[in-house]
């Protein structure tokens, strides 16, 4: 018995088996719906309009795709025919961008862009999103329906370990909030790659050429398998970018009357606005713990905290009681040290009444305090000569 295969069955599937092979969905069959219904409306438009330079890959989730120069990409776009060329409608940017066209960035369309994009999850993964979410500094000065928007907007990413998530030069489709996984920061200067920092199980990363526009700054690469949500770039900008205009206003002249800070140019003061965080912590409650490795930097906005340090005793057991060695109010910085020197925290820091202060990510630190470092350092050694009149030899500031 021979068996007729329908025309154009086995590029719609070989298109389809590819997208899920890359994306890996978590959920397969809303998937599958999202792919087959963008394809369907994507077949429609440009039936309507056979102007537009073809995007000869699977679904492109994205409005703004073009085909790129990436020689893997060329390899399975030759594969794909060229009446299967798709351009998603709106609501449905629900994959991440992989090749770019790198068209300047209008904030005129975006604000006529009010579409908003939601995709659905399990009570399940919404738990787990919200978890993923709870520290992300560029969530924490928005309203709570703006929030709720955002946790609408993003969708499960899976990644295999060496996966690059972002490539450095590539234009920006995604922001990225990691649930899990260890996700290598890769520069490349001057032909030579270094990787230059990593994420480890927390954190977010992708904002800056959805922020700026400008092309990715750096490789993201996954050590090892790996989830993320995603939030695509125009929710990013509706949400994200425009809240940033309502965070300079508020934070600008705090920033500038920060002394460590006063040596920035103001462009480099508005960036640190534009990614900035401000957490509240109540009486006593504990900010950074001695002995933990960091992952930011604090500027007391009002309030004040208590440096508290453990001695060690004779024997080099470090004493459970703590003692008070400084205190820091608005306009004064903490958590430098175990950045600066990649040492754990040589110290806690509790809130004494309700403290507000400025958060600073590392990342964000190196890529935007690196001229103020001399400033930290020459502090730093102050540090020490306390440390040695206070307790003599018997602690060291390495934790
Ligand atoms: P993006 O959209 O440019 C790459 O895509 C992302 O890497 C970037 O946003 C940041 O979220 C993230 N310099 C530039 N980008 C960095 C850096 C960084 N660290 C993380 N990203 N650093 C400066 C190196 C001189 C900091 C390294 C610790
Ligand atoms: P960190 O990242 O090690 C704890 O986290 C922070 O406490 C530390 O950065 C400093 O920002 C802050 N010794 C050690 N850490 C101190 C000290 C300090 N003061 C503030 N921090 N000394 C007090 C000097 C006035 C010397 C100890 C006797």
């Amino acid at each position: 018995m021979s068996v007729e295969v329908p025309a154009g069955l086995t590029e719609l599937l070989k298109g389809y088996t590819l997208e899920v092979l890359k994306r890996r969905p978590a959920d397969l069959l809303e998937f599958s719906v999202q792919y087959f219904t963008c394809l369907r409306e994507q077949r429609s438009s440009s039936r309507a309009s056979s102007s537009r330079s073809p995007v000869t890959r699977g679904v492109a989730f994205d409005q703004d795709s073009a085909p790129t120069d990436s020689s893997e990409e060329e390899e399975e776009e030759d594969d794909f025919p060229e009446d299967f060329t798709f351009k998603a409608p709106p609501p449905s940017k629900c994959n991440r961008r992989v090749s770019v066209c790198a068209e300047a960035y209008n904030p005129d369309e975006d604000e006529g862009d009010e579409s908003r994009v939601v995709h659905p999850k399990t009570d399940e993964q919404r738990q787990r999103l919200q978890e993923a979410c709870r520290d992300i500094l560029l969530f924490k000065t928005l309203e709570q329906d703006q929030f709720a928007e955002v946790l609408d907007s993003m969708f499960e990413v899976l990644v295999k370990p060496n996966e690059c998530i972002i490539n450095q030069g590539d234009d920006g489709d995604n922001f990225y909030v990691i649930e899990r996984g260890v996700f290598d920061i890769v520069i490349q200067k001057d032909g030579v790659s270094r990787c230059v920092g990593c994420y480890d199980n927390k954190g977010s990363f992708g904002e800056l050429a959805l922020m700026y526009n400008t092309p990715r700054a750096a490789t993201i690469r996954a050590t090892q398998e790996g989830a993320l949500w995603a939030l695509d770039r125009a929710t990013f900008h509706r949400l994200i970018v425009k809240n940033n205009a309502k965070k300079r206003k508020m934070y600008e002249s705090f920033i500038e009357s920060v002394p460590l800070l006063k040596s920035l140019q103001l462009s480099e003061r508005m960036k640190i606005v534009d990614v900035v965080g401000m957490k509240t912590f109540s009486d006593g409650q504990q900010i950074i713990r001695q002995g933990d490795s960091a992952d930011c930097f604090y500027v007391v906005e009002s309030g004040e905290v208590r440096i508290m340090i453990r001695s060690k005793t004779q024997a080099g057991q470090r004493s459970q009681e703590e003692v008070e060695v400084a205190r820091c109010s608005r306009g004064q910085y903490f958590g430098e040290l175990a950045l600066v020197t990649n040492k754990p925290r040589a110290a806690s820091v509790y809130a004494a009444g309700e403290t507000k202060c400025l958060v600073i990510t590392v990342q964000a630190f190196e890529r935007l305090l690196g001229s103020c470092k001399e400033i930290l350092k020459r502090n730093i050694q102050q540090y020490e000569q306390q440390l040695l009149a206070l307790f003599g030899s018997s602690v060291d500031l390495k934790h």
